[in-house]
Protein backbone atom coordinates (compact mmCIF):
# COMPACT_ATOMS: atom_id res chain seq x y z
CA UNK A 1 0.00 0.00 0.00
CA UNK A 2 1.30 3.34 -1.02
CA UNK A 3 0.25 4.28 2.85
CA UNK A 4 2.55 2.12 4.41
CA UNK A 5 5.32 4.50 4.98
CA UNK A 6 3.24 7.18 6.20
CA UNK A 7 5.55 9.21 9.08
CA UNK A 8 4.27 9.05 12.89
CA UNK A 9 2.32 12.04 13.91
CA UNK A 10 2.18 13.99 17.09
CA UNK A 11 -1.25 13.70 19.30
CA UNK A 12 -1.95 17.53 19.11
CA UNK A 13 -2.35 17.40 15.57
CA UNK A 14 -5.97 17.13 14.67
CA UNK A 15 -7.04 15.17 11.47
CA UNK A 16 -9.32 16.89 8.70
CA UNK A 17 -8.61 13.51 6.60
CA UNK A 18 -6.47 10.42 7.30
CA UNK A 19 -5.20 9.28 4.25
CA UNK A 20 -3.68 11.96 2.53
CA UNK A 21 -2.75 13.27 5.96
CA UNK A 22 -4.16 16.49 6.20
CA UNK A 23 -4.27 18.11 10.44
CA UNK A 24 -4.32 21.62 12.34
CA UNK A 25 -3.35 21.75 15.89
CA UNK A 26 -5.85 23.34 18.43
CA UNK A 27 -5.36 27.36 17.33
CA UNK A 28 -4.95 28.74 21.14
CA UNK A 29 -1.34 26.72 20.89
CA UNK A 30 -0.58 29.22 17.43
CA UNK A 31 -0.34 32.20 19.18
CA UNK A 32 1.54 30.97 22.45
CA UNK A 33 5.07 30.83 19.88
CA UNK A 34 6.47 33.08 17.56
CA UNK A 35 7.69 30.55 15.73
CA UNK A 36 5.31 27.49 15.48
CA UNK A 37 7.37 24.17 16.80
CA UNK A 38 7.66 21.70 14.04
CA UNK A 39 5.51 18.79 15.84
CA UNK A 40 2.43 20.59 15.84
CA UNK A 41 3.05 23.05 12.74
CA UNK A 42 -0.18 22.13 10.11
CA UNK A 43 0.27 19.04 7.47
CA UNK A 44 -1.75 19.33 4.21
CA UNK A 45 -0.63 16.52 1.89
CA UNK A 46 -2.30 15.86 -0.84
CA UNK A 47 -0.70 12.46 -1.58
CA UNK A 48 0.90 9.64 -0.07
CA UNK A 49 4.08 10.98 2.11
CA UNK A 50 7.11 9.75 -0.63
CA UNK A 51 10.85 8.51 1.30
CA UNK A 52 13.76 10.23 -0.16
CA UNK A 53 17.10 9.42 1.01
CA UNK A 54 19.54 12.34 1.01
CA UNK A 55 22.39 10.15 -0.83
CA UNK A 56 20.34 9.36 -3.52
CA UNK A 57 18.67 12.76 -3.67
CA UNK A 58 18.77 14.58 -6.97
CA UNK A 59 17.32 18.06 -7.53
CA UNK A 60 17.02 18.34 -11.47
CA UNK A 61 16.65 21.55 -13.23
CA UNK A 62 15.61 22.50 -16.93
CA UNK A 63 15.57 25.75 -18.47
CA UNK A 64 12.76 25.38 -21.27
CA UNK A 65 12.23 28.85 -22.52
CA UNK A 66 14.12 32.11 -22.25
CA UNK A 67 18.79 32.50 -21.73
CA UNK A 68 20.18 30.04 -19.79
CA UNK A 69 22.42 26.54 -19.44
CA UNK A 70 19.47 23.90 -20.26
CA UNK A 71 20.54 21.21 -17.96
CA UNK A 72 21.68 20.73 -14.33
CA UNK A 73 21.37 18.19 -11.11
CA UNK A 74 22.15 19.33 -7.99
CA UNK A 75 22.89 16.58 -5.03
CA UNK A 76 21.44 17.67 -1.29
CA UNK A 77 25.07 17.93 -0.63
CA UNK A 78 25.97 20.58 -3.41
CA UNK A 79 22.24 22.23 -2.44
CA UNK A 80 24.07 22.38 1.37
CA UNK A 81 27.50 23.52 0.00
CA UNK A 82 25.59 26.77 -1.90
CA UNK A 83 25.52 29.96 0.72
CA UNK A 84 23.04 29.57 3.55
CA UNK A 85 20.10 32.03 4.08
CA UNK A 86 17.26 32.28 6.69
CA UNK A 87 13.77 33.68 6.25
CA UNK A 88 11.06 33.79 8.92
CA UNK A 89 7.87 33.10 6.62
CA UNK A 90 4.24 31.97 7.52
CA UNK A 91 2.93 29.83 5.31
CA UNK A 92 -1.02 29.60 5.12
CA UNK A 93 -3.03 27.10 3.46
CA UNK A 94 -5.60 28.55 0.80
CA UNK A 95 -8.62 26.82 2.21
CA UNK A 96 -7.38 27.75 5.27
CA UNK A 97 -10.82 29.06 7.11
CA UNK A 98 -13.12 27.07 4.63
CA UNK A 99 -15.41 25.88 7.47
CA UNK A 100 -16.30 29.54 8.63
CA UNK A 101 -17.16 30.10 4.86
CA UNK A 102 -19.34 26.59 5.04
CA UNK A 103 -21.50 28.38 7.21
CA UNK A 104 -22.85 30.15 4.47
CA UNK A 105 -22.90 27.31 1.93
CA UNK A 106 -21.32 24.30 1.22
CA UNK A 107 -18.13 24.40 -0.47
CA UNK A 108 -16.18 21.60 -1.99
CA UNK A 109 -12.14 21.00 0.22
CA UNK A 110 -11.49 20.05 3.45
CA UNK A 111 -12.80 21.64 6.40
CA UNK A 112 -10.15 23.78 8.01
CA UNK A 113 -10.21 25.78 11.57
CA UNK A 114 -7.94 28.80 11.44
CA UNK A 115 -4.95 26.48 12.20
CA UNK A 116 -3.77 25.96 8.55
CA UNK A 117 -1.09 27.87 9.06
CA UNK A 118 2.48 28.41 11.21
CA UNK A 119 5.27 30.53 10.93
CA UNK A 120 8.56 29.09 11.10
CA UNK A 121 12.74 30.10 10.46
CA UNK A 122 13.17 28.31 7.25
CA UNK A 123 16.81 27.86 5.89
CA UNK A 124 18.22 26.71 3.13
CA UNK A 125 19.58 27.99 -0.64
CA UNK A 126 18.58 30.61 -2.64
CA UNK A 127 16.20 29.99 -5.57
CA UNK A 128 17.89 32.90 -7.43
CA UNK A 129 21.56 32.30 -6.78
CA UNK A 130 20.61 28.85 -8.44
CA UNK A 131 19.05 30.23 -11.22
CA UNK A 132 21.81 32.86 -12.41
CA UNK A 133 24.80 30.17 -11.73
CA UNK A 134 22.16 28.81 -14.52
CA UNK A 135 22.46 32.54 -16.41
CA UNK A 136 18.19 32.60 -16.27
CA UNK A 137 17.84 36.10 -17.17
CA UNK A 138 14.44 38.32 -15.60
CA UNK A 139 11.89 37.57 -18.34
CA UNK A 140 8.06 38.69 -17.26
CA UNK A 141 6.21 35.58 -19.14
CA UNK A 142 7.65 33.23 -17.70
CA UNK A 143 7.19 30.95 -14.85
CA UNK A 144 9.24 28.69 -12.21
CA UNK A 145 7.27 25.09 -12.08
CA UNK A 146 8.07 22.57 -9.23
CA UNK A 147 7.69 19.23 -8.74
CA UNK A 148 7.43 17.30 -6.31
CA UNK A 149 8.45 13.25 -5.43
CA UNK A 150 4.83 12.42 -4.21
CA UNK A 151 2.97 10.66 -6.87
CA UNK A 152 -0.76 10.36 -7.76
CA UNK A 153 -2.36 7.02 -8.76
CA UNK A 154 -1.60 8.19 -12.84
CA UNK A 155 2.04 8.61 -11.77
CA UNK A 156 2.10 12.53 -11.73
CA UNK A 157 3.80 14.33 -9.15
CA UNK A 158 2.11 17.01 -7.27
CA UNK A 159 3.28 20.01 -8.76
CA UNK A 160 2.74 24.26 -9.27
CA UNK A 161 4.42 27.14 -10.34
CA UNK A 162 5.52 30.64 -9.06
CA UNK A 163 6.19 33.65 -12.06
CA UNK A 164 10.08 33.57 -12.81
CA UNK A 165 10.21 37.33 -11.48
CA UNK A 166 9.20 36.54 -7.98
CA UNK A 167 12.05 33.44 -8.31
CA UNK A 168 14.65 35.86 -9.17
CA UNK A 169 13.97 39.09 -6.96
CA UNK A 170 16.40 38.80 -3.98
CA UNK A 171 13.87 40.27 -2.06
CA UNK A 172 11.28 37.49 -2.77
CA UNK A 173 13.35 35.08 -0.60
CA UNK A 174 12.62 31.92 -2.34
CA UNK A 175 14.78 29.12 -0.81
CA UNK A 176 15.35 25.61 -1.64
CA UNK A 177 14.72 25.09 2.05
CA UNK A 178 16.16 22.34 4.14
CA UNK A 179 16.03 23.39 7.27
CA UNK A 180 12.58 24.38 9.57
CA UNK A 181 13.24 26.27 13.18
CA UNK A 182 16.80 25.13 12.61
CA UNK A 183 15.84 21.39 12.37
CA UNK A 184 16.34 19.00 9.35
CA UNK A 185 12.82 18.92 7.71
CA UNK A 186 10.73 16.56 8.52
CA UNK A 187 8.79 14.05 6.16
CA UNK A 188 5.70 15.89 6.80
CA UNK A 189 6.80 18.70 6.06
CA UNK A 190 9.12 18.09 2.77
CA UNK A 191 12.33 15.98 3.70
CA UNK A 192 14.84 16.50 2.56
CA UNK A 193 14.14 19.40 0.17
CA UNK A 194 11.40 22.17 -0.13
CA UNK A 195 10.48 25.19 -2.04
CA UNK A 196 9.71 28.09 0.49
CA UNK A 197 7.88 30.88 -1.58
CA UNK A 198 7.60 33.86 1.14
CA UNK A 199 3.79 35.62 1.21
CA UNK A 200 2.83 33.24 -1.46
CA UNK A 201 -0.39 30.96 -0.90
CA UNK A 202 0.80 27.36 0.77
CA UNK A 203 0.02 24.85 -2.55
CA UNK A 204 2.56 26.88 -4.43
CA UNK A 205 5.70 26.16 -1.54
CA UNK A 206 6.54 22.24 -2.86
CA UNK A 207 7.83 19.38 -0.49
CA UNK A 208 9.72 16.98 -1.66
CA UNK A 209 11.16 18.99 -4.72
CA UNK A 210 12.64 16.75 -7.28
CA UNK A 211 12.58 19.23 -10.68
CA UNK A 212 12.39 22.97 -11.24
CA UNK A 213 11.66 23.84 -14.10
CA UNK A 214 11.57 27.59 -16.20
CA UNK A 215 9.17 27.53 -18.74
CA UNK A 216 6.53 30.07 -20.80
CA UNK A 217 3.32 28.40 -19.00
CA UNK A 218 2.09 27.54 -15.68
CA UNK A 219 2.31 24.09 -14.24
CA UNK A 220 -0.20 22.30 -15.94
CA UNK A 221 -0.72 20.52 -12.74
CA UNK A 222 -4.11 20.41 -11.39
CA UNK A 223 -3.48 21.73 -8.08
CA UNK A 224 -2.15 24.64 -10.41
CA UNK A 225 -5.36 25.09 -12.93
CA UNK A 226 -7.79 23.52 -11.81
CA UNK A 227 -7.79 24.08 -7.75
CA UNK A 228 -6.79 27.06 -5.70
CA UNK A 229 -8.54 29.90 -7.28
CA UNK A 230 -10.92 32.36 -6.59
CA UNK A 231 -14.35 32.88 -7.85
CA UNK A 232 -17.76 34.83 -8.09
CA UNK A 233 -20.38 33.96 -5.44
CA UNK A 234 -22.48 32.88 -7.72
CA UNK A 235 -20.46 30.92 -9.83
CA UNK A 236 -21.37 27.32 -9.21
CA UNK A 237 -19.60 23.73 -10.19
CA UNK A 238 -22.46 23.92 -13.69
CA UNK A 239 -20.93 27.27 -14.72
CA UNK A 240 -17.20 27.23 -13.15
CA UNK A 241 -14.55 27.58 -16.15
CA UNK A 242 -11.24 26.95 -14.52
CA UNK A 243 -9.27 28.15 -17.15
CA UNK A 244 -10.88 31.68 -16.75
CA UNK A 245 -9.42 32.46 -13.38
CA UNK A 246 -6.11 33.69 -12.17
CA UNK A 247 -4.22 30.99 -9.65
CA UNK A 248 -3.63 32.12 -5.98
CA UNK A 249 -0.36 33.34 -5.71
CA UNK A 250 -0.19 35.81 -2.95
CA UNK A 251 -2.19 35.77 -0.27
CA UNK A 252 -4.66 38.72 1.21
CA UNK A 253 -4.68 39.77 4.87
CA UNK A 254 -6.39 37.76 7.76
CA UNK A 255 -5.74 37.10 11.09
CA UNK A 256 -7.56 35.11 13.75
CA UNK A 257 -8.39 35.07 17.49
CA UNK A 258 -6.98 32.07 18.97
CA UNK A 259 -7.66 32.55 22.45
CA UNK A 260 -10.22 32.73 23.96
CA UNK A 261 -11.16 29.85 21.78
CA UNK A 262 -15.41 29.20 20.34
CA UNK A 263 -17.08 28.88 23.62
CA UNK A 264 -14.63 28.73 26.30
CA UNK A 265 -15.29 30.02 29.46
CA UNK A 266 -13.25 33.51 30.49
CA UNK A 267 -12.89 35.47 33.06
CA UNK A 268 -13.30 38.94 33.67
CA UNK A 269 -10.66 40.46 35.31
CA UNK A 270 -11.26 42.80 38.33
CA UNK A 271 -11.17 46.24 35.57
CA UNK A 272 -13.99 44.44 33.41
CA UNK A 273 -12.22 43.03 30.39
CA UNK A 274 -10.71 40.23 28.97
CA UNK A 275 -7.47 39.52 26.86
CA UNK A 276 -7.70 38.25 23.29
CA UNK A 277 -4.69 36.72 21.65
CA UNK A 278 -4.61 35.72 17.99
CA UNK A 279 -2.60 36.02 14.62
CA UNK A 280 -2.71 38.46 11.73
CA UNK A 281 -0.75 38.27 8.27
CA UNK A 282 -1.12 39.37 4.89
CA UNK A 283 0.64 37.98 1.79
CA UNK A 284 3.03 39.72 -0.89
CA UNK A 285 5.44 40.44 2.21
CA UNK A 286 3.16 43.15 3.47
CA UNK A 287 3.68 43.96 6.64
CA UNK A 288 0.55 44.16 9.48
CA UNK A 289 0.24 47.41 10.28
CA UNK A 290 -3.06 46.96 12.74
CA UNK A 291 -4.96 44.83 14.35
CA UNK A 292 -8.38 46.11 15.22
CA UNK A 293 -10.62 44.60 17.65
CA UNK A 294 -14.19 44.72 19.24
CA UNK A 295 -16.24 42.93 22.19
CA UNK A 296 -19.56 44.82 20.98
CA UNK A 297 -20.07 44.40 17.23
CA UNK A 298 -18.51 47.13 16.24
CA UNK A 299 -19.69 50.16 17.98
CA UNK A 300 -15.92 50.85 19.42
CA UNK A 301 -12.58 49.36 18.36
CA UNK A 302 -9.46 48.70 20.20
CA UNK A 303 -5.65 48.45 18.90
CA UNK A 304 -3.97 45.36 19.64
CA UNK A 305 -0.39 45.19 20.93
CA UNK A 306 1.30 43.50 17.96
CA UNK A 307 4.19 40.74 18.16
CA UNK A 308 6.31 41.44 15.10
CA UNK A 309 9.82 41.53 13.44
CA UNK A 310 11.49 44.58 12.43
CA UNK A 311 11.69 43.93 8.62
CA UNK A 312 11.19 46.55 6.06
CA UNK A 313 7.54 46.48 4.20
CA UNK A 314 7.48 44.31 1.34
CA UNK A 315 9.29 41.10 2.73
CA UNK A 316 7.39 40.78 6.15
CA UNK A 317 6.77 37.59 5.23
CA UNK A 318 6.29 36.48 8.79
CA UNK A 319 3.17 36.55 10.73
CA UNK A 320 2.46 39.30 13.64
CA UNK A 321 1.26 37.80 16.74
CA UNK A 322 -1.26 40.06 18.57
CA UNK A 323 -2.81 40.97 22.41
CA UNK A 324 -5.64 42.74 22.91
CA UNK A 325 -7.62 44.05 26.44
CA UNK A 326 -11.43 44.28 25.41
CA UNK A 327 -13.83 45.73 27.66
CA UNK A 328 -17.36 43.66 29.12
CA UNK A 329 -20.38 45.58 29.42
CA UNK A 330 -22.72 44.92 32.83
CA UNK A 331 -25.34 43.64 30.29
CA UNK A 332 -22.60 41.27 28.77
CA UNK A 333 -21.69 40.11 32.19
CA UNK A 334 -25.33 39.41 32.97
CA UNK A 335 -26.12 37.33 29.99
CA UNK A 336 -22.44 35.41 30.38
CA UNK A 337 -21.80 35.70 26.80
CA UNK A 338 -19.82 37.79 24.38
CA UNK A 339 -18.99 38.02 20.54
CA UNK A 340 -15.45 39.13 19.64
CA UNK A 341 -14.46 40.31 16.46
CA UNK A 342 -10.35 40.68 15.26
CA UNK A 343 -10.09 42.19 11.55
CA UNK A 344 -6.12 42.83 10.40
CA UNK A 345 -4.99 45.70 8.47
CA UNK A 346 -1.86 45.35 6.06
CA UNK A 347 0.88 48.05 4.64
CA UNK A 348 -1.24 48.71 1.92
CA UNK A 349 -4.37 49.51 3.76
CA UNK A 350 -5.90 46.20 2.66
CA UNK A 351 -8.44 45.23 5.52
CA UNK A 352 -10.67 42.28 6.07
CA UNK A 353 -13.91 42.12 4.22
CA UNK A 354 -16.54 42.17 6.85
CA UNK A 355 -18.81 38.98 5.98
CA UNK A 356 -17.90 35.43 4.09
CA UNK A 357 -21.64 36.38 2.50
CA UNK A 358 -19.85 37.85 -0.34
CA UNK A 359 -16.64 36.65 -0.83
CA UNK A 360 -18.09 33.14 -0.79
CA UNK A 361 -16.65 30.71 -3.19
CA UNK A 362 -16.96 27.12 -4.55
CA UNK A 363 -14.02 25.84 -3.20
CA UNK A 364 -13.74 28.11 -0.06
CA UNK A 365 -10.22 29.88 -0.45
CA UNK A 366 -9.43 32.93 0.41
CA UNK A 367 -11.83 33.01 3.75
CA UNK A 368 -10.55 35.81 5.14
CA UNK A 369 -13.55 37.70 6.46
CA UNK A 370 -13.73 39.02 10.19
CA UNK A 371 -13.10 36.68 12.36
CA UNK A 372 -16.04 36.19 15.21
CA UNK A 373 -15.58 34.14 18.56
CA UNK A 374 -18.13 33.72 20.69
CA UNK A 375 -17.57 33.26 24.36
CA UNK A 376 -18.99 32.44 27.97
CA UNK A 377 -18.13 34.86 30.49
CA UNK A 378 -17.95 33.75 34.03
N1 LIG B 1 4.00 19.70 -1.93
C1 LIG B 1 3.83 18.44 -2.32
N2 LIG B 1 4.84 17.81 -2.96
N3 LIG B 1 2.66 17.77 -2.12
C2 LIG B 1 1.61 18.38 -1.47
O1 LIG B 1 0.57 17.75 -1.27
N4 LIG B 1 0.74 20.47 -0.44
C3 LIG B 1 0.84 21.92 -0.58
C4 LIG B 1 2.22 22.42 -0.24
N5 LIG B 1 3.24 21.62 -0.88
C5 LIG B 1 1.75 19.74 -1.05
C6 LIG B 1 3.01 20.35 -1.28
C7 LIG B 1 -0.13 22.66 0.19
S1 LIG B 1 -1.69 22.82 -0.46
C8 LIG B 1 0.20 23.33 1.34
S2 LIG B 1 -0.93 24.28 2.14
C9 LIG B 1 1.56 23.21 1.91
O2 LIG B 1 2.39 22.33 1.17
C10 LIG B 1 1.52 22.71 3.33
O3 LIG B 1 2.78 22.62 3.87
P1 LIG B 1 3.02 21.86 5.23
O4 LIG B 1 2.37 20.50 5.14
O5 LIG B 1 4.50 21.78 5.41
O6 LIG B 1 2.38 22.69 6.31
MO1 LIG C 1 -2.97 24.14 0.81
Amino acid sequence: SPWSQEPKRHALLKPTSERPFNAEPPIAMLSEKFLTPNEYFYVRNHLPVPTLQPEDYELELEVEAGEGQKKLKLSFAEIKALPKHSVTAAIMCGGNRRSEMTKVKPVKGLSWGAGAVGNAKWSGARLCDVLRQLGVQPHEQLHVIFEGADLDPTSHPYGASIPLSKALDPRGDVLLAYEMNDQPLSRDHGFPIRVIVPGTVGARNVKWLTRIIVADHESDSHWQQNDYKGFSPSTDWDTVDFSKSLAIQSMPVTSAICSPMPEEHVKVDGDGFITARGYAWSGGGRRIVRVDLTSDGGKTWHVAELEQEDLPDGRHYGWSLWTARLPISAEQRQTQSVELWAKAVDSAYNVQPEAFEHIWNLRGVLANAYHKVKVKLV
